[in-house]
């Protein structure tokens, strides 16, 4: 494959730009390659600067639940943009797809949109310590918020990927209102919120783990959660920057009907554009300034043209029979793909909940951060580079989530699962 043209642009992106890539993982470090420049997406596939074209699996790390491109999106930005692109004061977008998104998640009453999911997740925890006057956060092994201090403790996602501690720069006075304690273990969870020395303030949990690879709840688990933190006066954030809109129109709190007091959102609800939200009960988000004390600002929070992209997403995911069609598509994807696996050479377990998957290369059960990390990250770096090499682009890293679009047709995901039981020949080798 020719990638004369990627090789070039990295060779000047790492002259300009640390690591030559503005995320981390998107660096390709862990999986023993120099990452590809793209040069444009539609549906289902992205075509690279070298006139490669790919099946996409990573959507965007989870926003591109329509596919690349979706005519109604690209219109609505188009469309806004003709009107000037941001505007520093309230604009009518932002409140249509705040009354949206208050609509298709139940538990939002009032909702404030920020630029990322970092600034969602870093506002919420904010908001949860303003609200009870307490400082410590608890959160699960393995779990990612984004970038913020408080949340760079044992995070999954790139932290895991690159194999940073935590990360240097974060003060040990801010990790130390920060635990994090084993995903999925009941124990553990209530022994930790029933300590009286901490001055719990929120718990924040993916309501299903996508940073360290997909990882789901047992329900259990969640209940428990939401049993203990309703008893202790602790609030209950849900991290649903990648869940939210992914796993049924009202999330992952949809799904397992377990109401959280704030919800954080992303990727989906920008169509692509940079949003993130923050939402939940009326009596917390009254306490957000102007109306109440805690602080949050955001020069191009509700910026118009990703209301814009926003709006146009959630109408169509809001389509009767969406999320039921992309289950069936993904209900069948799977079946097929654990057939492979299951007779295939090579160890793997394949967790997966909706359209979102991880093929972990272990032979036992991934349940939490522990088990997570077993996997053969070599192994899955040598799976990565042969189905690239076949045009099939999957995350760069053996911890994070795969995701399937509606705009992935038959034809793609046929393809897919030959290149996959190609490489899983190749692996045993
Ligand atoms: P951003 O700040 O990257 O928009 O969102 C942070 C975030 C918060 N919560 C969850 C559950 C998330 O998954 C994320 C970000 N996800 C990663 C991939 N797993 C983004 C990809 C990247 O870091 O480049």
């Amino acid at each position: 494959m020719n990638t004369s043209h990627s090789d070039t642009l990295f060779a000047q992106a790492c002259q300009v730009i640390p690591g030559g890539v503005n995320s981390p993982v998107r660096a390709c470090k862990s999986v023993g390659c120099d990452p590809l420049f793209v040069a444009s997406a539609q549906g289902a596939t992205v075509t690279d600067v070298d006139g490669n074209e790919f099946i996409d699996f990573v959507g965007s790390w989870g926003p591109m639940i329509l596919g690349h491109g979706h005519p109604d999106v690209l219109k609505a930005i188009c469309d806004t943009a003709a009107g000037g692109t941001s505007f520093g004061a309230p604009s009518p977008l932002e409140v249509e797809l705040a009354e949206l998104v208050c609509e298709s998640v139940p538990s939002l009453e009032k909702v404030r949109f920020v630029s990322s999911g970092t600034e969602a997740t870093m506002s919420a925890a904010r908001l949860a310590r303003g609200y009870t006057g307490r400082n410590m956060v608890v959160k699960f092994d393995g779990c990612y918020h984004g970038h913020a201090d408080s949340f760079l403790v044992k995070a999954g996602s790139g932290v895991i990927t690159l194999g940073i501690p935590g990360s240097p720069g974060v003060p040990d006075d801010i990790v130390k209102n920060t635990l994090s304690i084993p995903y999925n273990d009941s124990e553990v969870l209530e022994k930790t919120l029933r300590d009286e020395k901490l001055d719990i303030a929120c718990v924040i949990v993916e309501p299903v783990a996508g940073n360290m690879g997909v990882v789901v709840p047992e329900l259990e688990f969640l209940q428990k959660l939401r049993q203990l933190t309703t008893e202790l006066g602790i609030v209950l954030i849900f991290d649903e920057v990648i869940t939210g809109f992914r796993l049924a129109l009202g999330g992952a709190q949809e799904r397992f009907n377990i109401t959280p007091d704030l919800t954080c959102l992303g990727k989906i609800i920008g169509g692509g554009l940079p949003v993130g939200a923050y939402g939940g009960k009326k009596e917390i988000m009254d306490q957000i300034a102007p109306d109440g004390p805690v602080y949050q600002a955001g020069t191009l929070s509700g910026n118009p043209l990703a209301m814009a992209a926003g709006l146009a997403m959630l109408k169509l995911v809001r389509q009767p029979g969406f999320y039921q069609e992309l289950e069936e598509k993904a209900d069948e994807y799977v079946e097929k793909l654990r057939k492979i696996a299951a007779d295939a050479p090579i160890p793997t377990v394949l967790n997966r909940i909706g359209s979102m998957m991880t093929c972990f290369f272990t032979s036992e059960p991934v349940t939490d951060f522990a088990s997570a990390m077993k996997a053969d990250t070599n192994r899955y770096g040598q799976h990565f580079r042969q189905m690239l090499a076949s045009g099939i682009w999957l995350a760069p890293s053996q911890f994070e989530a795969a995701f399937i679009s509606s705009a992935h047709e038959r034809i793609h995901l046929e393809k897919a699962l030959k290149m996959t039981e190609s490489s899983f020949s190749k692996l045993a080798g």
